[in-house]
């Protein structure tokens, strides 16, 4: 027979029945932009709608026979500005969403979601105008149809690897993957670009052989900065979202308008760097035989 204690006793709570355990997931974490990053956009918007203007002045009484740097120039500095009035905005950029771990010694690892945002009007821009700035390398070094070719595709396809990698899944070969692709299309450039550049542009004498020196070492040592940044920032999240965008802004700053003052000041004061792309650039086609009044050619 059980005593009136001993249901007493059994009814009591035991030392190991507690509140009822309860899983939190660990809320996703996300790595966006601030008020810095929102001001740096603001200013290399202003600089580059700045240059674009200066670019368009410096073309002023310049025939159209030798405005081609000045139009490629200057079409550069224009996409810029508006990539960054976009960005600076608040629109062109979205969230990648990838599986993370919080590491412990003692107990086991927390997973979490970690979501990062990222501007995709940057690879829209890279797309448009890095093809640009290698024209405005190879019409100046001399560069035929063939290599100019060849280095504007694998540009390109180095811009939309980045892309693809940046929305890939950094669990999976997408991310690193692609960015590998990336990596390999750019050595094909800088062989098309400064390789064979440096060998045709010695026709050109000596005073343009040493300007497309400088500036594709220039070129070279800034281009190849942009996918170190990549991998810091974007590829391995090490790098916070602001800093991205100010490491971007001073390369892009350096990659355009430094570029685009120093190429259309040497290109004024010497005469050697001038292209002849023949009568359809400033004529047209089938203009033969037209009277032009006010054409200094
Ligand atoms: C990515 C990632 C994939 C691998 C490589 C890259 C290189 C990007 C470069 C960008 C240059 C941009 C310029 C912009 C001017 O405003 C796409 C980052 C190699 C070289 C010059």
């Amino acid at each position: 027979m059980i005593s009136p204690e001993q249901v007493v006793e059994m009814l009591k709570p035991t030392a190991t029945a507690g509140p009822i355990p309860t899983v939190i997931p660990t809320p996703p974490q996300y790595q966006d932009s601030s008020t810095a990053g929102h001001r740096t956009l603001w200013v290399v918007f202003a600089l580059m709608l700045l240059s674009s203007g200066f670019f368009s002045l410096l073309s002023w009484n310049v025939p159209t026979s030798k405005r081609l740097f000045h139009v490629i120039t200057t079409l550069i500095t224009i996409i810029a500005s508006l990539s960054y009035f976009a960005m600076a905005t608040g629109q062109a950029s979205s969230f990648v969403c990838s599986a993370a771990k919080d590491h412990h010694k003692h107990v086991p690892d927390i997973p979490y979601t970690e979501c990062r945002q990222v501007y995709w009007a940057r690879y829209v821009d890279w797309a448009l105008t890095t093809p640009l700035l290698i024209l405005d390398l190879c019409f100046l070094a001399g560069v035929d149809g063939a290599h100019t070719l060849m280095a504007v595709i694998a540009d390109v396809i180095m811009v939309l690897s980045g892309m693809f990698a940046a929305y890939g899944d950094n669990k999976t070969a997408q991310h690193w993957g692609w960015y590998a692709i990336g990596c390999v299309s750019y050595l094909f450039v800088v062989w098309h670009v400064a390789v064979h550049g440096t060998t045709m542009v010695r026709a050109k004498g000596v005073k343009v052989t040493r300007l497309f020196a400088s500036l594709a070492l220039f070129t070279l040592a800034i281009w190849t900065t942009y996918p170190v940044v990549w991998g810091i920032a974007e590829g391995a999240h090490k790098m916070s979202v602001d800093t991205e965008i100010m490491a971007y802004a001073v390369l892009d700053l350096l990659a355009k308008p430094v570029f685009g003052i120093w190429l259309l000041i040497s290109h004024r004061a010497s005469a050697e760097t001038n292209v002849d792309l023949g009568g359809w650039w400033s004529h047209g086609f089938g203009s033969e035989g037209r009277i032009r009044i006010g054409d200094e050619d």
